[in-house]
């Protein structure tokens, strides 16, 4: 398998998900704020028409494309590593609830920060949403270690590095104090010491 990815974007989601499961595995790293050019001199939009990353490459040649899909194909394929509950479980169902959430409504709450040019008026209407969002995430976090319950999952690597953005677009998590504890736990994982010191090439 390989994983397309440009550290420090969602993709690195993903890289998380790989190596929790032990899977066997290549990185191809390129650089969105670059070229999106890759190794092998190829674009990005070549193996993803739609233009993003996370891409992941079965061993079949077969591409895979958007984060919801990838984590839980990974979950799947190593069910032992317990990255997501059995298929056809209520608490499944939960774990698409979370992803949806997270893609829907945080991810892309915070993709609209990356416009150089957001009006002010949207950048404070985007603000209070996700301020409404991880006053959410705030009160489930409340009794529970990770999204699901006792168990790290696929969601909680693709929020906490949707979190690992805040700082860069001056976003106070800071209010959230359980958001807070469980990003310190999450950061305390060896694979995500190693996703986080993955750099982007040039
Ligand atoms: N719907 C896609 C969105 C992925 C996405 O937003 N990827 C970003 C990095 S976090 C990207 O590659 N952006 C480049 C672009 O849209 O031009 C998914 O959830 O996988």
């Amino acid at each position: 398998m390989k994983l397309y990815t440009s550290p420090g974007s969602c993709s690195s989601a993903s890289h998380i998900a790989l190596l929790e499961a032990g899977a066997d595995f290549e990185l191809v790293k390129l650089n969105l704020k670059t070229d999106r050019i890759l190794p092998d001199g190829r674009h990005l939009n070549d193996i993803n028409p739609k233009g993003y990353v996370p891409v992941l490459e079965l061993d079949d040649g077969e591409l895979l494309t958007e984060n919801v899909a990838i984590l839980q194909y990974i979950a799947d394929r190593y069910p032992d590593s317990e990255l997501a509950p059995p298929n056809g479980t209520i608490e499944r169902t939960r774990l698409h609830e979370w992803l949806g959430f997270i893609n829907s409504e945080i991810h892309k709450g915070f993709s609209n920060f990356f416009n150089p040019n957001l009006p002010e008026e949207m950048r404070r209407f985007v603000t209070q949403r996700l301020n409404g969002r991880f006053a959410y995430v705030d009160s489930q976090l409340k009794d529970r270690d990770y999204l699901l319950g006792d168990k790290f999952t696929v969601a909680d690597a693709y929020l906490f590095i949707v979190c690992s953005w805040s700082p860069m677009f001056d976003f106070d998590l800071s209010p959230y104090k359980n958001v807070i504890n469980w990003q310190s736990r999450i950061s305390e994982r060896d694979t995500v010491k190693e996703v986080k010191a993955t750099k982007p090439p040039g």
